[in-house]
């Protein structure tokens, strides 16, 4: 048989969108077949994540990759060098042991990750396969794109609290046709926004939404589903909020500051009913609480049955803690991101658990992207029903809709857009 082996792992500090350094990995099998990955980055991140190292100092106010870089050089390339790069999981567990903490702090989850994610890029070359067919041989399922279209929170230098108030076409009939309803509402929304409020009204977010000068949510959803009207798709889109509630939670006078008020997690709760109620086609509500407020997800969930509950702070795609989201029915969905986490793996097995009890699996960048679009192929892979994506504009976020585009082409009629079946049932 013919053994495939990492022959050479090289590394380069590159930017991501935001103007932050990021590590991008090559590495090389049989000496000719070269995987390329590069790691993202949020900026809303919950305590739970894998740890980033970022070299301190002056240099790029401390956001620097340099240590990572070299834990790379020094420790991972001699302990992976001549293995083969189709056992991910044991080229995972490797990196996994040689670090030794729970959170990957000692050679950082962003060093981890890097090598990980081109080690299956690699690997897939090597075999002549797409990534997504090398991750999964059933792989055929294409996400419902979730874009966020109007930001608050740390994503945008506005009022809003909520992070991000996006659109799901869970109506158009094929990925394709959801980028192009997608493209179409942002666009009638430029209009809206430029109309009522003035051009600095269409500045852009971090990640490549709108950032209106707007306080209240009642009111960016009505201006987000007057967009979805005006682009003529108001009964073919659903909408997601990300509320990111770890940022609004005041430890000190243990209450939410949200919308001019302190409000308890109960008020909250009221809160965020009536806003479904005026708005019932938000079906996704993700961290609508704090990441430690667990007898508020459980009131939560029982409280929202029927919609999306999504845990990304809460679970931070850790398969430990989505086991004990499902014993105490913390949600009832589970947001994947695989820097959350640090190796295809863990990101693998966090999402097929959920999946395995009942929670769908929303799929996600992060708000730090470049132009890898490693995670349109992991989502194809999983056949996740939903993908968080960001905005419309910037290549950052361009590339993954392009590859979804691409990887639809390539399937032909294999491919299964997953519509208003986004939370699972898909076969
Ligand atoms: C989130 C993400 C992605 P960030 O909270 O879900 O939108 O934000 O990457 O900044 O943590
Ligand atoms: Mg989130």
């Amino acid at each position: 048989m013919n053994r495939h082996c990492i022959t050479g792992i090289k590394t380069l500090e590159i930017m991501d969108n935001r103007g932050n350094p990021t590590i991008r990995t090559y590495v090389t099998v049989d000496e000719c077949f070269t995987g390329i990955a590069d790691v993202p980055s949020g900026s809303s991140t919950g305590s739970f994540e894998a740890k980033e190292i970022r070299d301190g100092g002056n240099r790029y106010n401390g956001m620097g990759v340099r240590t990572a870089i070299n834990h790379i050089n020094t420790e991972i390339t001699p302990a992976l060098t001549g293995l083969a790069p189709t056992n991910q999981r044991a080229i995972d567990r490797i990196m996994i042991d040689l670090d030794g903490t729970p959170d990957k702090s000692r050679l950082g989850g962003n060093a981890i990750l890097g090598v990980s994610l081109a080690v299956a890029k690699a690997a897939a070359l090597a075999l002549g396969l797409p990534l997504y067919r090398y991750l999964n041989s059933g792989a055929h399922v294409l996400p419902v794109p979730q874009a966020c279209l109007l930001n608050g929170g740390l994503h945008a230098g506005n009022d809003l609290d909520i992070q991000e108030y996006c659109v799901m076409p869970v109506g158009a009939d094929s990925f394709a046709h959801g980028v192009q309803m997608l493209s179409e509402i942002f666009k009638s929304l430029y209009e809206i926004l430029l109309a009522r409020m003035g051009k600095t009204a269409t500045n852009s977010s971090e990640d490549g939404g709108f950032a209106p000068p707007l306080s209240s949510s009642f009111e960016a959803m009505e201006i987000l589903e007057q967009a979805a009207d005006r682009a003529g798709y108001v009964d073919k889109v659903c909408y997601g909020l990300d509320m990111a509630a770890s940022g609004l939670w005041d430890p000190e006078k243990k209450v939410y500051q949200f919308e001019g008020k302190s409000r308890t997690t109960e008020e909250m709760i009221q809160w965020t009913q009536q806003l479904t109620r005026a708005y019932p086609k938000i079906v996704s509500i993700e961290d609508p609480l704090d990441e430690k407020d667990y007898s508020g997800w459980t009131e939560f969930t029982r409280q929202f049955k029927g919609r999306l509950v999504v845990g990304d702070d809460i679970f931070a795609t850790n398969p430990g803690r989505i086991r004990k989201g499902v014993e105490e029915q913390l949600a009832n969905a589970v947001l994947c991101k695989v820097n959350q986490i640090g190796t295809v793996t863990e990101a693998c097995d966090a999402a097929l658990m959920a999946r395995a009890n009942g929670f769908p699996v929303v799929m996600s960048v992060r708000s730090g992207e470049t132009e890898d679009a490693v995670l349109s192929d992991i989502s194809v892979a999983l056949n996740a029903g939903l993908f968080k994506t960001g905005g419309i504009r910037g290549s950052d976020r361009g590339t993954n809709y392009n590859r979804f585009i691409e990887i639809e082409d390539e399937l032909g009629p294999l491919a299964v857009y997953a519509g208003h079946h986004y939370k699972g049932k898909l076969n």
